[in-house]
């Protein structure tokens, strides 16, 4: 990571480098109301208590930092501090230590805002706790029934209305937050690119232009546990065999799909023995695609392509979180672009707090260049400059807005 000591609140990234270390994974392990994402929760509230900010945690765990009284018409900047399990260093808190530093820059140039201003951290962006991903702007917003929610539970089988009580929190409380959601005049996030747009542009900035749907199903896969020594194979009722099968299925009707993006990354086999035949096995789909249609239209075929009948056992498909086509507000990004000097407008596969808020608020998203093109991956990277051009595009942006 480049040595970003001698920018400001940038040194942020290098002051939290340490923090949630995935020894097994590389990069970085920091989920929700766990050790890590506490310490950096800490580290945030002592670096804007630093710029005089005011910082409150709502309802739903979301932590808001505020430069004047908050609301209503706020210029609300943020992202998140969670990690994805063996993340990298920018994913979330690249937007955050740049509000703080641009909030820092008008700050030292005697800038007084003409309407209140607020750094927001959310909470559970990328659902690696609870398995939803963007948890706090969804229950902020409403886009996530609450009762659903609090019922989610890790993979300890803490539930969310449990672990909130330890975060102190009141879990009757989580849900729609009228007079938080009614504060934001206009959101704006800025976040590390996930893929290969900005390479490909040959620029270090883009605004974005939309989102692609995307949403999460749970396969499950039940057969008979046996001893793997006594049982021959003829007969057996092995669910590790059915989801092996699943995977390839998913691999095939992606690449038979009109670009959809389909992928397992967790598998989970119970009892979860070497010398067991797992009596249950179960495997995430992440599907994602340009459209509703075509995103739903993947799973369908992958759900089509499930044989697990053949194998003895039987399996079930039930959708756990969608998110829709996220289109931002063209005039908005337009504006925002030109502001900047006539950035170019990307789409993403990634999914963001901003997609949720889009369906509520004003709401636009900046793109700082990712030259490895890897993200949710220990070498996801952004360049000091082009962290520096971030910085200046929300302290140019800032000084319009407010
Ligand atoms: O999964 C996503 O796209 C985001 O990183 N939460
Ligand atoms: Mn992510
Ligand atoms: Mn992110
Ligand atoms: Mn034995």
């Amino acid at each position: 990571m480049p040595d970003l000591s001698a920018h400001g609140v940038l040194a942020g990234l290098d002051e939290i480098a340490g923090t949630g270390r995935d020894l097994r994974a590389g990069g970085y392990s920091r989920h929700l109301w766990q050790s890590a994402e506490l310490e950096l929760r800490d580290w945030f509230t002592e670096r804007a208590e630093r710029l005089g900010l005011a910082v409150d945690t709502d309802r739903n765990g979301n932590t808001w930092a505020w430069w004047g009284a908050p609301g209503p018409d706020a210029v609300v900047l943020g992202s998140h501090l969670d990690s994805v399990p063996g993340g990298g260093a920018y994913d979330g808190p690249l937007g955050v230590v740049s509000a703080l530093e641009a909030v820092a820059r008008l700050q030292a140039a005697g800038f007084v805002p003409g309407r209140p201003c607020a750094v927001l951290v959310f909470a559970e962006e990328e659902g690696s706790r609870f398995g939803v991903a963007c948890l706090g702007s969804r229950l902020l917003s409403g886009a996530i029934d609450a009762d659903v929610a609090r019922k989610l539970t890790d993979r300890s089988g803490i539930s969310l209305a449990e672990a909130a009580v330890t975060a102190g929190l009141d879990p009757a409380h989580l849900g729609p937050d009228q007079d938080a959601l009614g504060r934001i005049g206009i959101f704006l996030e800025l976040h590390v690119e996930q893929g290969r747009g900005l390479i490909d542009l040959g620029a270090p900035l883009a605004v974005a232009s939309s989102i692609l749907a995307h949403g999460r199903w749970r396969m499950s896969f039940t057969g008979q546990g046996n001893h793997a020594g006594a049982t021959l194979m003829a007969g057996r009722r092995d669910p590790m065999v059915a989801a092996a099968h699943a995977i390839l299925a998913v691999q095939e009707a992606a690449l038979a799909s009109t670009g959809a993006r389909a992928t397992v990354g967790r598998i989970e086999a119970v009892p979860g023995g070497t010398n067991v035949i797992p009596s249950a096995v179960t495997a995430w789909l992440d599907a994602r695609a340009e459209s509703d249609v075509e995103a739903r239209a993947v799973v369908a075929d992958i759900t089509g392509r499930l044989q697990a009948a053949h194998t003895g056992c039987t399996a079930t498909v039930v959708e756990e979180s969608w998110t829709g086509t996220v289109t931002f507000d063209p005039e908005l990004a337009a504006r925002l672009a030109l502001t900047l000097g006539g950035i170019p407008a990307l789409s993403t596969g990634a999914g963001h707090d901003a997609g949720v808020l889009a369906a509520r608020v004003p709401t636009a998203m900046l793109f700082v260049r990712n030259p490895t093109g890897i993200s949710h991956s220990p070498e996801e990277f952004a360049t000091l400059a082009d962290c520096l051009a971030g910085v200046e595009a929300l302290d140019t942006l800032l000084r319009e807005l407010l």
